[in-house]
């Protein structure tokens, strides 16, 4: 008797034990990137419970799994970032068998340079890094790069945190690649940024909230985010600047210590429906990657200019690219930066 409880109580808890590692899938993304609505749909759908967490930017998200994080199910790093942690062994491969949705992908998104048989990542959505403004404020409306270091805006824009894209917009606005691995060009770049850090409100990758709320009349930003804050404030607008700009993909990817892979394959897969691919277009303001999404749209989303750019302004862009042993002086640069 005291036998056959012991083992139904050993039963029990080892039941348990699984049950709630299998019953929770751990996202860790980039802030308002996965919608309540995503969140909720899948945990009534598959019965199971989606924590999201946030990291700021790829640099940080590569910080913390380095360090050992280890509870992530899904995560969603950009384009270079793929390239470095499929490096430092960081992520899974992906049994694709567990995801026939890949097949509604378009394939321009697929094979890239920085996951060549997307072994390890799944593209999410695209978009660029440009200017958002207040355009009832900023006037004439910027249209280069220069605006963001232009004294009239002292104090009324940000940056954004993130080191590839600060300190590639300096670049670009001197003339170089976003990629460059010249000192000279990465010195000049890190003159320029501490040249502008008096003028610069606030260094924040959450452009969406301080535009939104008014906080600045002008931020270097990206896409998404702009369109999210002119849902909030319609005189906002968004610019990729004559220069030219950054172009990212962000993808899906599933850590090499995920706990819950079974599940997180399940969640891409959902991810890439037409149907909740076109909700998360919707909510996050992003290109969607799934062009069975579009006719899901609503009809200002679905051609919008400003997640659709026209070929001409395509043409301008780059593609932010993993540097290998060269990134330790954009580490470098950027500490310098925001020490000053
Ligand atoms: C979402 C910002 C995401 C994009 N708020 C940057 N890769």
């Amino acid at each position: 008797m005291l036998k056959r409880m012991l083992l139904g109580l050993i039963l029990t808890v080892t039941f348990l034990g699984c049950g709630g590692e299998q019953n929770r899938l751990h996202v860790f993304t980039w802030a308002n990137y996965v919608g309540d609505e995503i969140r909720t749909g899948f945990e009534s759908e598959f019965g199971v419970r989606v924590v999201v967490d946030v990291f700021a930017s790829n640099e940080d998200l590569l910080a913390k799994l380095k360090s050992g994080a280890s509870g992530y199910d899904v995560i969603m790093p950009s384009d270079y970032m793929v390239a470095i942690m499929v490096k430092e062994n960081l992520l899974s491969p992906l049994d694709l068998s567990k995801i026939p949705n890949f097949n509604n992908i378009s394939g321009q998104f697929l094979k890239r340079d920085f996951d060549p048989e997307n072994r390890y990542s799944i593209p999410y959505t695209w978009g660029t890094a440009g200017i958002g403004y207040d355009s009832s404020v900023v006037n004439p409306p910027p249209d280069s790069l220069s605006a963001l270091w232009d004294k009239r805006y002292s104090g009324k824009f940000s940056m954004l945190d993130d080191q590839r894209e600060s300190i590639g917009a300096a670049l670009k606005l001197l003339g170089y690649s976003v990629n460059s691995t010249d000192l000279r060009a990465l010195a000049e770049a890190k003159a320029k940024l501490i040249e502008q850090k008096p003028l610069v409100k606030q260094y924040k990758n959450e452009a969406d909230e301080i535009l939104g709320s008014g906080d600045v009349v002008m931020a270097h930003c990206w896409s998404g985010d702009a369109f999210r804050a002119a849902a909030r404030r319609s005189s906002i607008k968004y610019v990729i600047p004559k220069e030219g700009a950054t172009q990212f993909i962000d993808t899906v990817c599933i850590p090499a210590s995920a706990p819950n892979k079974a599940a997180a394959a399940q969640f891409i897969n959902y991810l890439l429906r037409p149907k909740i691919n076109a909700k998360v277009t919707e909510f996050t303001k992003y290109g969607t990657c799934v062009p069975a999404a579009r006719e899901h749209l609503p009809d200002a989303l679905r051609n919008h200019p400003g997640i659709y750019p026209p070929e001409e302004v395509l043409n301008k862009l780059e593609s932010l690219r993993d540097l290998g042993e060269f990134t330790r002086n954009y580490d470098r640069a950027w500490t310098e930066v925001k020490a000053k």
